[in-house]
């Protein structure tokens, strides 16, 4: 791929700082732009058509519904950096971090946001924590490379919302957990904190966590309600992933409820969100112990001495079984069609 052009206009970038900034762009990303194009960022997906949202010559502001060429090979999403010309993308930038999970057809892996600084793991603990979605999301979340950090929502509806942070803290070792309530206003604060200048952020979680209701709290925003509510068939509010813009500076992507079943599990983020039975692995005997009862097994020997809890070994046991599925799902269709497979890999499979 040649790229010859390192020269957008810097007078026009300075024009244009403001813009960019509101939009999570940070001094130290650099971006190679022709002189004559336009920089923007996707806010939101339709199909066909991208809403972007760019600055023209004279500094301003401007909305655009944009076309791309079906030459460009990838799926645009929100929070690409795209390069524009007369209102057509003629580029993406390159995505220096993306949320990922397979394709709901169950074979290909779907980019769900790019250019993340900070993944919320938003879960609700109204009716009690659901560890299992909690590991699981953390495991899409440190596989994108973005920042995780756990929202606990709906405290005002929980009676042991402190017991229940302590327990997220033991799920996901190492990350900072927060205690929300969009009604009272429990939690809010230290969120926002959280998403300053340059930080752009998703919302990870299933579907009801108040992922929406989380924005609304912290932009205290009448038309967003509205707009949540109009969509909100039933319980799924949010259809589309868009991404808004904070009075806090940051730039927040609200997206859809996820669901349990669909998400991926990528080794590394394995490997991160299980780092203590990783650690314990080192110490094994044999330097591939599968740690399913081979012989002096140190994780083995960890939980029969009370060091690891079984649940969680049970918990690494299912997530290990079922990504090692969707490797050999991955290099049996590979064999198939190799085409299809270099597309669709972002990272190539672990043996
Ligand atoms: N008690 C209580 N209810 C909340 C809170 N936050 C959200 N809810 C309620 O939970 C329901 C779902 O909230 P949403 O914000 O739409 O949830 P969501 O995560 O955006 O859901 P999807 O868009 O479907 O993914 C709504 O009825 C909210 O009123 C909270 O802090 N406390
Ligand atoms: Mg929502
Ligand atoms: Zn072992």
């Amino acid at each position: 791929m040649t790229d010859r052009t390192a020269n957008f206009d810097p007078s026009r970038l300075a024009r244009c700082d403001d813009v960019y900034r509101s939009l999570g762009l940070t001094r130290d990303v650099s971006f190679n732009v022709d002189a004559d194009y336009e920089l923007g960022r996707v806010t939101i997906v339709h199909g066909a058509r991208v809403e972007v949202i760019a600055c023209d010559g004279a500094g301003r502001e401007v909305q655009l519904l944009c076309t791309f060429p079906s030459e460009i090979n990838l799926r645009i999403v929100t929070g690409d950096w795209v390069v524009l010309k007369d209102d057509h993308v003629t580029r993406v930038l390159p995505r220096r971090s993306t949320l990922r999970r397979p394709d709901p057809n169950g074979k290909d892996v779907q980019i769900l946001a790019s250019n993340l600084d900070l993944v919320l793991l938003v879960v609700p603990i109204d009716r009690g924590l659901n560890i299992r979605m909690l590991e699981r999301i953390a495991v899409m979340a440190f596989d994108s490379g973005a920042r995780p950090v756990i929202i606990l929502t709906k405290s005002d509806e929980a009676d042991n919302a402190q017991e229940l942070s302590v327990v997220a803290h033991v799920v996901v070792p190492g990350i900072e957990v927060l205690t929300t309530s969009s009604r009272s206003g429990v939690g809010i604060e230290p969120l926002r904190a959280q998403l300053s200048e340059g930080v752009t952020a998703v919302m990870l979680g299933p579907s009801g966590a108040g992922k929406t209701s989380l924005l609304n709290a912290l932009e205290g925003r009448d038309e967003l309600t509205l707009r949540v509510s109009r969509g909100g068939e039933g319980r799924h509010a949010t259809s589309t992933r868009r991404l808004y813009r904070l009075a806090s500076g940051g730039v927040l992507l609200d997206i859809p409820g996820i669901r349990l079943v669909d998400l991926l599990v990528g080794q590394d983020g394995v490997e991160e969100a299980f780092a203590d039975i990783e650690a314990l692995g080192a110490q094994c005997r044999f330097r591939d112990c599968s740690h399913l009862g081979d012989l002096g097994c140190a994780v083995q020997q960890a939980i029969d001495n009370g060091e690891l809890s079984s649940q969680r070994y049970e918990s690494w046991k299912i997530l290990q079984s079922e990504r090692s599925h969707q490797d050999r799902r991955r290099s049996a269709e590979s064999l198939t069609s190799p085409e299809r497979a270099r597309k669709r890999t972002p990272k190539p499979p672990t043996p």
